[in-house]
C-alpha cells in the first residue's frame, strides 16, 4: 500500500511545480472576452480570492486541469476533482456535515460568491455568473478552521465569456 500511494505521488509533480497553465490572473485586471487567467488555489488557506475586477453579469468559465493533487493533514494525495469521502477516518466523518460543502467530499475544489452557496468546481468545470459586485473566494473543501493543516496548491483557469445575448 505504501509502494502504491508512494507511485501515486512520484506520478504527478507536486502542485508547486507545475506550470501556470495561462498567464496568472493579475490583481485589479479586468480580464478581456476571450482570455484565460489562471489562478493558484492554496488548500491551506479559508479563502484564495479571484483578484480580478468582476462587475455583476460577467460570465467566466471556471476549469481545473486535471493531474493536481493537494492533501488533508495526515491523508492521502487527492485531486481536488474527486476529493476523499473521508469513509475510513472516524474523526472526518464525525464532522462532515460541518465541511463548507456538506454534501460533497473533502478536499474537492470549489468557489463561493458572496452571497451565493458554495459550488464545487467538478471535471467539466463551470460557468460563474457574477451575481453581485462583491468577492468570489476559491477554497478546498473542509471544514473551518481546519483548512490550516492543509497542504498543496493548485491551479484553476478562468476565461471570460462573451454576455448572455
Ligand atoms: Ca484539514
Amino acid at each position: 500500500m505504501l509502494a502504491l500511494l508512494a507511485g501515486c505521488a512520484t506520478r504527478t509533480p507536486p502542485p508547486e511545480n507545475a506550470p501556470p497553465p495561462a498567464p496568472p490572473c493579475a490583481s485589479g485586471e479586468r480580464l478581456p472576452v476571450g482570455q484565460t487567467c489562471s489562478l493558484r488555489v492554496d488548500s491551506a488557506q479559508r479563502d484564495t480570492p479571484l483578484p480580478l475586477v468582476l462587475a455583476p453579469g460577467d460570465r467566466y468559465r471556471v476549469e481545473l486541469p486535471g493531474g493536481q493533487l493537494w492533501r488533508d493533514a495526515g491523508q492521502a494525495l487527492v485531486d481536488p476533482l474527486q476529493g476523499d469521502n473521508g469513509a475510513d477516518n472516524p474523526v472526518m466523518r464525525w464532522f462532515s456535515s460541518l465541511k463548507r460543502m456538506p454534501t460533497e467530499n473533502y478536499m474537492v475544489a470549489g468557489l463561493a460568491q458572496e452571497g451565493s452557496r458554495p459550488v464545487r468546481i467538478g471535471a467539466p468545470g463551470l460557468t460563474l455568473v457574477v451575481a453581485q459586485y462583491g468577492p468570489v473566494n476559491f477554497f478546498a473543501n473542509d471544514v473551518w478552521p481546519m483548512h490550516c493543516n492543509n497542504s498543496g496548491r493548485v491551479w484553476v483557469t478562468v476565461r471570460r465569456l462573451a454576455a448572455e445575448p
